[in-house]
Parts: C-alpha cells; sequence; structure tokens
C-alpha cells in the first residue's frame, strides 16, 4: 500500500519526461558542401569516391533527385539559402571579395535569427562568404556586424574562401589567435611593400600548388590567393588542418548544447579552391585533390553524426545535406582535376551538363539529402522539386514557428516534402550574370542566352563540363530565341524544344515574368 504513491509517482514523472522529450522540437543539421556536384556522392552514382557517411545518411532517411541550390556560385546562394530571398532581386549578391561589408541587414528575419527567437542555440561553422562589418573593416578590432548580429549564437568562420584574404578564422567576432602587436591589414587594391610576385616563374615554381588563372596575389602557406594582405603571422590557417578544425568546432557546438534545441549550420570548405587538404586524404580517389576533398567531407559529415550518435540526439535531429552550386574543376588551380577527371570518366554533375557558373542543370542541381527518424520515409528516392530558399520557412515550421516572414519573400514551405509529400511546382535557378531559368515537373525554360548570361563566353573552368564539341556547337546554336527543355527525356539539355511547345514557353515565360514583377534590383539594405 505504501508503495503506490511512490510507483504513481514515478510514472507520473516518466510520463511527463516522454512529453517533455515529445515538445522538445528537433535539433537541425545543414550539412553543406562546397563546389560539390550532384553527382559528386556515392549515393547519386559516383563510382571512383568513397562516401559512406553520406550514403549512410541517404540511406536512412530521403534523397532528392531534384534538389537546387538558387544559384550557381557560392554568395548568392547562401544569400537565399539564410534569407528566404532570390539573390537575383538584390544588386551586390555576387561572389564577394573577402574585405566586403554584410550583405544581410541586422534585424531582417533570417534562418538563425527565427530559429534562435524560437530558443535554439544557432551556430554558423566554416565558410561564411557573406561580408562582415558595415565597410572598411578593421581586422583587429571587433568585428561587427558578423554572424553574430543576425541571427547566430555561435560562429566560427572564414570571412570569405579559401582563396581569398584575409587567411584567418574569425570567432564570434574575433580573428582567432591574433597578435596584438602583428596587426591585419587586407587590400583587393594593390599589394604590400616585400610582397612577392606571383606572376614570375621564379615564384611559381616554389608554390605548393601552381595558379591556372587569378590567385597570383598573396602568398600564404605556399599557396597564391585573391588579394592581399600584410601581418597576422600567427593567426594564419593551416589549409591542411582545417578541414579538422572545423569538425572540431560543430562538434564542440553540438557538446555544448546537446540539453537544448540547436541548430548548427555546417558550410564546409570542401571542395572549393584551393584543395589543399591532410596528407591523409591524398590518394583517397584517382582524381586527384578534387576527389579527395570529398572523401575529406563525407568524414567531416561523419565526424559530426557521430557526435550527434554519441550524446543520443540523432533520433530527434533533422539533418540535411546539400551544396552551395554545383561541381568545377579547374577553378584556379593547377590541381589536375580536367586530366584525372577525363581518366576515370568521372561524372561530377551526374547525368547533367554544364557546373559552377552555368544556368543548365549542372550549376544549381546539386545533392539533397534529408534524414529525420519517424518522418522522413527510410531509403526513399524522391522527385519532388525542392530548393534552399525554402529551408529558411521549413527550418521555423518544423521548430514550431511561423515562417510567414519567410513565405511573404521568395520561401514556400515545403516541409511536407521531408515526410514524403509534394515539393515546389515551380522554382528559379540564376548565374552571376542574372541569367534565369525556370522549371516545372518536367519542363525547363531559359531566359536569356549562353550558359553564363549575355556577352559571357564559357571558359576553361565550364567547358570540361559543357559535354562533347558537337554539344557545345549546339549550345552556341541556340545563343539566339527561348530555349525550353525536357528534363524528363533529356536531362542533359541539348534538344531545345521550344518552337515545338509555344504554349510551354509562354506558360512558364509568364511565371517567370510574375516573379520578377515581385520585384529585381531592389537596393541591398543599407
Ligand atoms: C572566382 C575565382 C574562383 C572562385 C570563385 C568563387 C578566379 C580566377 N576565380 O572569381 O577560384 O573563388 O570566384 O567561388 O579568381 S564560390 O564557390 O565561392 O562562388
Ligand atoms: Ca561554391
Amino acid at each position: 500500500m505504501r508503495l503506490l504513491p511512490l510507483v504513481a509517482l514515478c510514472c507520473g514523472i516518466s510520463q511527463l519526461a516522454a512529453a517533455d522529450s515529445g515538445s522538445r522540437p528537433p535539433n537541425i543539421v545543414l550539412l553543406y558542401a562546397d563546389d560539390i556536384g550532384w553527382g559528386d556522392l556515392g549515393c547519386y552514382g559516383a563510382k571512383v569516391i568513397p562516401t559512406p557517411n553520406l550514403d549512410r545518411l541517404a540511406a536512412q532517411g530521403t534523397r532528392f533527385t531534384a534538389g537546387y541550390c538558387t544559384s550557381a556560385t557560392c554568395t548568392p546562394s547562401r544569400y537565399s539559402l539564410l534569407t528566404g530571398e532570390y539573390a537575383w532581386r538584390r544588386q551586390g549578391t555576387g561572389v564577394l571579395p573577402g574585405d566586403a561589408r554584410l550583405i544581410i541587414k541586422p534585424g531582417r528575419p533570417t534562418m538563425a535569427a527565427s530559429l534562435a527567437k524560437l530558443g535554439y542555440a544557432t551556430g554558423v561553422v566554416g565558410k561564411w562568404h557573406l561580408g562582415l562589418g558595415s565597410g572598411e573593416v578593421d581586422w583587429n578590432k571587433k568585428i561587427d556586424p558578423s554572424p553574430n548580429q543576425i541571427g547566430f549564437t555561435y560562429s566560427f568562420i572564414m570571412a570569405a574562401t579559401g582563396d581569398r584574404v584575409p587567411t584567418v578564422f574569425v570567432e564570434d567576432g574575433s580573428v582567432v589567435g591574433l597578435d596584438p602587436k602583428d596587426p591585419i591589414e587586407v587590400s583587393y587594391k594593390q599589394a604590400y611593400p616585400g610582397d612577392p610576385d606571383l606572376t614570375t616563374d621564379a615564384e611559381r615554381t616554389k608554390l605548393k600548388m601552381d595558379w591556372s588563372h587569378g590567385h597570383n596575389m598573396a602568398l600564404v602557406n605556399g599557396v597564391g590567393r585573391i588579394g592581399w594582405m600584410k601581418g597576422g603571422q600567427a593567426a594564419l590557417w593551416n589549409d591542411e588542418t582545417m578541414g579538422d578544425t572545423f569538425a572540431d568546432k560543430a562538434c564542440g557546438f553540438i557538446a555544448r548544447n546537446k540539453d537544448k534545441p540547436f541548430f548548427l549550420y555546417y558550410a564546409s570548405h570542401e571542395n572549393h579552391v584551393p584543395r589543399v587538404h591532410h596528407p591523409r586524404y591524398a590518394g583517397k580517389t584517382p582524381l586527384g585533390p578534387r576527389g579527395d576533398a570529398v572523401v575529406a567531407f563525407d568524414d567531416q559529415a561523419g565526424r559530426i553524426l557521430a557526435e550527434l550518435d554519441k550524446h543520443g540526439l540523432a533520433e530527434n535531429t533533422l539533418v540535411i545535406y546539400s551544396s552551395d552550386n554545383g561541381p568545377v574543376l579547374d577553378d584556379g588551380y593547377k590541381d589536375k582535376a580536367v586530366e584525372l577527371n577525363k581518366q576515370a570518366a568521372h561524372m561530377p554533375a551526374g547525368p547533367f551538363r554544364g557546373g559552377k557558373y552555368s544556368i543548365l542543370e549542372g550549376g544549381t542541381r546539386v545533392g539533397f539529402i534529408a534524414r529525420w527518424p519517424g518522418h522522413t520515409p527510410v531509403g526513399k528516392v524522391s522527385d519532388a522539386l525542392m530548393s534552399q530558399v525554402d529551408l529558411s520557412a521549413v527550418f521555423t515550421k518544423v521548430a514550431g514557428g511561423d515562417p510567414a516572414d519567410f513565405l511573404k519573400l521568395d520561401s514556400v514551405d515545403t516541409s511536407a516534402a521531408l515526410s514524403g509529400g509534394a515539393g515546389r511546382e515551380t522554382l528559379i535557378s540564376s548565374t552571376q550574370g542574372n541569367l534565369l531559368s525556370i522549371r516545372d515537373a518536367r519542363w525547363k525554360f531559359i531566359s536569356g542566352v549562353g550558359v553564363l548570361g549575355k556577352g559571357k563566353k564559357a571558359q576553361g573552368p565550364l567547358v570540361a563540363l559543357l559535354g562533347s564539341e558537337a554539344d557545345q556547337a549546339n549550345d552556341s546554336r541556340d545563343q539566339s530565341g527561348p530555349r525550353l527543355f525536357d528534363l524528363q527525356s533529356d536531362p542533359g539539355e541539348r534538344d531545345n524544344v521550344a518552337q515545338a511547345h509555344p504554349e510551354i514557353v509562354g506558360r512558364l515565360k509568364a511565371l517567370l515574368d510574375a516573379q520578377r514583377a515581385k520585384g529585381v534590383a531592389q537596393p541591398l539594405p543599407k
């Protein structure tokens, strides 16, 4: 008899605990790759790149075959990802230099701010590339605004890209490991006295990895970069250990926040140039540094997923994998990507043509995997149309919030697609030159000429991904007039069927024009 109240109490507590854990919204982990193409992962058909961790993630969740970043380069895709707005609506959202000011105005709704408002710890680790400060950043002082002013409660980032100065990490607005006696200066205008001239043969032969175009300004860790910098010797990053550092910081963030809901935006630098990574990855693929860097990315993803397992968090965590733009081979360094890729007959964009920079599918159609135990169908392959511009709304919804701020912009609430439901009806892709395309379940309409935009000819980095010479001749025949492709029967976008289907061209063009009419080239928020 005397035990009864105790039993009742115990049950009460355990029921409470169950209800409590049920009401805790899911953690959200976004594994975001750089320049990794649709066809670069084993689960998307890569034969020569082992990606066991991402393959497992796909097997445990849903793998989308029509997932898109919004733009064929980094800054605009990340802008859309975090704001829920297509970047082509704003001037100044193209690939930024390392000293650019922050292009997202503090106070504006962002993916991170929305989740922070719902009580999430929100961390970004890795490549930022959305600018810092409000112009003329002093790298020796606390940088404000930084990611911490637009919704992240923790940030450990590089300012721009691995090939752009400053080559230092910035944690919560401060350069990591900076010696105040050796202040940093950054210039995108001119070299500093004493800088080596990396255009001379004498200097080039000394480089760890020679450049093929651009990348001949600052010399850091034996590699040429874009822009110049001076000082900050003790703070300079090491390319070889960068991947481990980012994975350490990501795991640390998870461990510190395991008792409350958290959002981790893990923006890996893999496989952006320079592809200089830890020697333990050398030779993991027959593709040279480009393929080996994908293996490094998979390893980092594996460490983060293991950290979730270690704390018993995987069951209540939505994990999404995607990439900021399609693949590129030679992106400015002589890392043999073009030759080795050809030898191994690897298809970095899968069945699609084009890659980074291009309006063809290879530019923006990227890997997209979701795992959320109890929600995402296990082992499913889905052809639902998914866009990263929706993720601000989707994450807010999944966290129990109201996504209205993002739905007013370009986000669509496609959270149902994570549970096996429908995705978008249409989506828009863009290039740096603001060439736009719109697609629905079957058809794709490209507005404008070429694969890059008006007056832009495909150069070295892209040519190898455009297919045969006959394909390229075919592309240039279509330099004028509308282009329409049937993505179901012609995923390689070789057969322009615009003339045969004027009514479909008309319908898609009208939808695109209506989107444009909602606002184009509004000035960047001051
Ligand atoms: C280009 C760089 C390229 C890469 C790209 C941005 C040259 C010649 N090319 O200007 O190497 O840095 O910008 O890539 O310098 S992204 O993935 O961040 O968009
Ligand atoms: Ca990129």
